[in-house]
């Protein structure tokens, strides 16, 4: 239980760099000595120190002078096995030999080439004691976008639409309409600062004239991505403004201009999702929310290209609409549903295992 408890921290320090870490994963680590919480750190940003330095840094500075000898006795709590290999920054593992941790209890084994057991087998060989597996499906599941991209070279694809309480996507002749109500909305804008990128079809970046930005909530933009054929889009929507980074899918041009990036891409009208999915795991984009429209979400869902479903059901119903795009049932499962003001909120997980 003891283990649990730890690793319980590890992931809520990992958590912290939730936002700043991708295409990373988020770690924690716990050093433990003589039952007592004697550090802590997590990997806070991309490109710097990760969860280990930070954890043993932070017992050095509690503890100075008697800093080895507490680390030489203690146990190492890390939500990810301790890397194996020369990244931004040396091996975590070497690190912790370094300090002669008695002890490393890890969550989830690393799956990325350079590491992938390497990093066990290197603690082992130096004769500390390892257990891994602990709270295993809890640290995969905050971890799930970088499994899924490492795993299925894709990012983790996060669909989400609102419907009437009759089953529309939206009243037809729209001009940009809200069927869900101002919480649901709050809650969007921490979405999106919770994914690498927010994804919307031409048809919506025209209609909606959506931003894309994160406004009702306190964090950094994902980066937007349009997807426009034929380059449709007028320049002079919201979506060109200089609020964030833009890729634009097109068929026309790969050109940047500013903050603006246009890449072509060869006959979207085939397998778009599955292309539009490759292109991001080479963009290092580990994870993708994409808002609409209705065509855009279909194709994706025809694909069965999507790991994710959140769902707001107005109470309120449309005289006449789109149909609103509709999972096959079969195939994925419910893993949480709640109210979010007076919206139901479902979410969907595909494939389950
Ligand atoms: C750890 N502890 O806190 C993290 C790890 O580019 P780098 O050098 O930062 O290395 C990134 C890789 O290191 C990443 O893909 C993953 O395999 C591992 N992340 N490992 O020991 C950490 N964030
Ligand atoms: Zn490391």
């Amino acid at each position: 239980m003891t283990n649990e408890l730890y690793m319980q921290r590890c992931l809520e320090l990992a958590a912290m760099g939730m936002g700043n870490v991708s295409p990373n994963p988020m770690v924690g680590c716990v050093i433990v000595s003589d039952g007592k919480i004697i550090g802590e750190g997590y990997h806070a940003r991309f490109g710097e120190a990760h969860a280990e330095v930070n954890a043993i840094n932070s017992v050095v500075h509690n503890y100075g002078n008697t800093a080895e000898t507490l680390l030489a006795a203690a146990t190492a709590y890390v939500s990810l096995e301790p890397c194996a290999h020369f990244g931004k920054t040396p091996p975590c593992a070497d690190l912790l030999i370094k300090h002669r941790i008695k002890k490393v209890v890890i969550g989830n084994t690393d799956p990325f080439d350079g590491v992938n057991g390497k990093g066990i087998e290197k603690l082992k060989n130096a004769g500390i004691e390892v257990v891994s597996g602990v709270l295993e499906a809890e640290c995969s599941q905050l971890n799930r976008r970088f499994f899924t991209r490492i795993g299925q070279q894709h990012p983790y694809i996060i669909l989400k639409w609102a419907t009437s309480a009759n089953g529309y996507f939206a009243p037809e002749n729209t001009t940009q309409q809200w069927i869900s109500g101002p919480e649901a909305k709050k809650l969007v804008h921490k979405w999106r600062t919770e994914e690498d990128a927010v994804l919307v079809g031409r048809l919506t970046a025209m209609a909606d004239n959506p931003r894309l930005t994160v406004r009702e909530w306190y964090g950094r933009n994902p980066v937007r991505i349009v997807v426009d054929r034929h380059l449709q889009v007028p320049s002079s929507h919201h979506i060109y403004n200089k609020e964030a980074k833009t890729i634009i899918f097109n068929e026309q041009k790969t050109d940047v201009q500013e903050n603006i990036h246009f890449i072509q891409m060869e006959d979207m009208q085939h397998y778009l999702p599955q292309k539009i999915a490759f292109q991001l795991y080479l963009m290092d984009i580990a994870s993708v929310i994409i808002e609409g429209g209705a065509q855009v979400l279909n194709q994706f869902i025809q694909a069965r290209l999507w790991d994710e479903a959140r769902v707001f059901r107005s109470a309120v119903s449309w005289p006449a609409g789109i149909p609103s795009p509709e999972l096959n049932l079969q195939s994925c499962a419910i893993t949480d549903q709640f109210p979010i003001g007076k919206d139901q909120l479902t979410i969907y997980k595909n494939n389950p295992s």
